[in-house]
């Protein structure tokens, strides 16, 4: 019998040599991810999309408050529009907001103010972060640990994305309220990352980069 609002798990066991495997298997899948800012201008479904957010959708989160609007435009205006507005703060951030400790660690990955994935990519998926919920009594209330619920929401599309066979970015122009503004979203909307999607261009490059190892990323206590 279950408790009242509740229902019975599902849950297939795994054996664990098989699970052995799948870790192995997933560290490799997850480690051939990289962040290209080259896009090809190749279509891609919006069906792929829709499942990529719904599989972001499943995150975990606080008090299942499901506290993201995901707006998923291929509108080549509206991309166009988005990049011209981003490119005007980048500018700004990149020439005079940027202090030089930061400049210092992005020098490396070659990010500048000019933003062509905007336009390149098919499809611009913007993450909004809903900072407050409408409660039953139809006051607004808050809502729980947003930040980290939409964090983990990202990932999991930034994942979905890669499993696909395709490639994402994770841009965070800043301020973002221009995304609000040309997207008409409500005030307790809080734009958090704008993520091109789509094919890496031909000749598409990355930084080259090591990721730090496990001794430099993890302690355990056994
Ligand atoms: N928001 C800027 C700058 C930028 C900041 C960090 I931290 C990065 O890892 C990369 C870029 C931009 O999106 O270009």
């Amino acid at each position: 019998m279950s408790q009242d609002g509740f229902i019975p798990l599902e849950w297939q066991a795994v054996p664990v040599s098989e699970m052995e495997r799948r870790s192995f298997e997933i560290y490799i899948e997850a480690s051939k991810r990289r962040t290209t800012r080259h896009f090809s201008k190749r279509e891609v479904s919006k069906n792929i999309i829709e499942k990529a957010i719904l599989t972001a959708g499943t995150a975990p989160n606080g008090a299942h408050l499901q506290p993201w609007t995901w707006v998923a435009i291929s509108n080549q205006e509206l991309k166009q529009k988005i990049r011209d507005a981003a490119e005007i703060e980048e500018a700004k951030t990149y020439q005079d907001r940027m202090p030089e400790a930061w400049k210092e660690v992005l020098d490396p990955l070659g990010t500048d103010a000019v933003k062509t994935h905007l336009t390149d990519a098919p499809w611009v998926v913007v993450l909004f972060r809903q900072s407050k919920r409408k409660r039953e009594n139809g006051e607004w209330g808050p809502t729980y640990y947003s930040t980290e619920s939409c964090g983990i929401a990202a990932g999991m599309f930034v994942s979905a994305i890669h499993r696909v066979g395709l490639t994402t970015l994770t841009h965070t122009p800043s301020p973002m309220g221009f995304l609000s503004e040309i997207l008409d979203r409500p005030k307790h909307e809080v734009a958090m990352l704008v993520m091109p999607v789509g094919y890496p261009s031909d000749g598409a490059e990355v930084p080259d980069i090591e990721r730090k190892s496990l001794e430099d990323i993890a302690i355990f206590f056994e």
